[in-house]
């Protein structure tokens, strides 16, 4: 397969990368001039998710040129932004016909080089750096104009309609597989309350709706490898907007947690307080003065909301056979959401010493509605 892009020197490698749970990634290898090598991200939207890649890619190309105008415009010369390589004609993604007659659509991002994700760290500052590094996202992005931005996936954080969802599709229960995840669905219909407890205020003053990345896993960041700064975040697929008690929530859910989402062995799954700490001292550090209170209020709760919202999707996946998360094994999304409901529990138990610590960071990082 010859895809149509200029790039210069000689392809020596392609290797494929089998991370995330949606795309399929290939790291492309060339050696160019003066014997340098450099590295290009080759990706396979998965359409079925991503239903207009075009559209997506426009967002992604609009957010990136003007996140670059404004790390500018801040003199860092620290940070940097991904970097979408156009086609020979100019396209932002090329489309090929795919072995089963259906199209396949492929883009290739510049490989940052001296980079490293994690997709997992107890370093407390790459921790850290991770939390600064959505931060400064989010703050980066704050006068971008919104309605340019289209909603690559319809309602992707509604945690309501993700709960009815859930509830529809054990009655209809195709591959008979809600009995055995009964004790798994009480739980969550115990916490049906939660579900709407950021989505009934999004788009009002207390909630606002902001530029937001609504990915933010650990390995969304690519770290420096030398000095462990943040240097880009990445997987910009879900920009859209949103609250930022989504991202804030998702960075510690999957930052701050003492395992991977998929580990089986529920007795080492916990949050990890030194790590909450960090990432939200990271995070704060960058967006304290222009939080609302009623998002200050959540942020404690929202950690519990979206690692909820995630076990959901992944028993709701496990009762319909399978068809949205990757799996490398026939019960992946059971031990994912099984895990996912483990997390909660220590949350839970921990929510007290949450929220007494986001106030003091918050208050450390210039935050000023409570010394009103
Ligand atoms: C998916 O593909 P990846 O790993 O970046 C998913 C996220 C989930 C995540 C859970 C578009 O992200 O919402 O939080 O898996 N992305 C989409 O690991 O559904
Ligand atoms: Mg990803």
């Amino acid at each position: 397969m010859r895809l149509p892009y200029n790039i210069e020197g000689k392809l020596v490698s392609i290797e494929s990368n089998n991370s995330g749970n949606i795309n399929k990634t290939y790291i492309a290898t060339f050696i160019q001039e003066g014997n340098v090598q450099r590295k290009y991200l080759i990706q396979r939207i998965n359409t079925t998710v991503f239903r207009e890649p075009y559209k997506l890619m426009k967002n992604i190309e609009g957010v990136t040129r003007y996140l670059e105008r404004m790390i500018r415009k801040e003199k860092d010369n620290n940070h940097e932004v991904l970097k979408i390589v156009k086609t020979t004609d100019g396209r932002l993604l090329c489309s090929i016909l795919g072995e089963n007659g259906s199209r396949d659509y492929y883009r290739i991002y510049q490989f940052i080089e001296n980079s490293v994700s994690y997709d997992y760290s107890v370093d407390p500052q790459i921790v850290y750096n991770t939390g600064k590094a959505f931060g400064n996202f989010q703050r980066l992005l704050a006068d971008y104009p919104m309605h340019k931005l289209e909603e690559t996936i319809k309602d992707f954080h509604d945690t309501r309609k993700r709960y009815r969802k859930l509830m529809e599709d054990i009655k209809i229960d195709p591959r008979d597989r809600a009995l055995k995840v009964a004790r798994e669905i009480v739980f969550i219909l115990k916490r049906e309350d939660i579900c709407s407890l950021i989505m009934d205020e999004l788009g009002t003053d207390a909630v606002p709706l902001r530029v937001t990345h609504n990915d933010t896993k650990v390995n969304n960041v690519m770290m420096n490898m030398n000095t462990g700064d943040y240097l880009a975040v990445i997987d910009l697929d879900t920009v859209m907007p949103g609250s930022m008690l989504f991202d804030y929530g998702d960075g510690i859910r999957s930052t701050a947690s003492t395992t991977a989402e998929d580990e089986r062995d529920l007795t080492k799954v916990k949050l990890n307080l030194e790590l909450f700490k960090m990432y939200t001292d990271g995070y704060l550090s960058e967006m304290a003065p222009f939080l609302t209170e009623r998002e200050l209020m959540l942020m404690g709760e929202s950690i519990r909301i979206i690692t909820l919202e995630l076990a959901i999707r992944f028993l709701n996946d496990y009762i319909n056979g399978d068809t949205y998360f990757k799996i490398d094994y026939e019960e992946h999304n059971l031990v994912r959401a099984r895990n996912q409901l483990e997390l909660i529990k220590d949350i839970e138990s921990k929510l007290p010493v949450i929220e007494s610590y986001i106030l003091n960071s918050y208050e450390k990082y210039g935050g000023r509605i409570l010394r009103k």
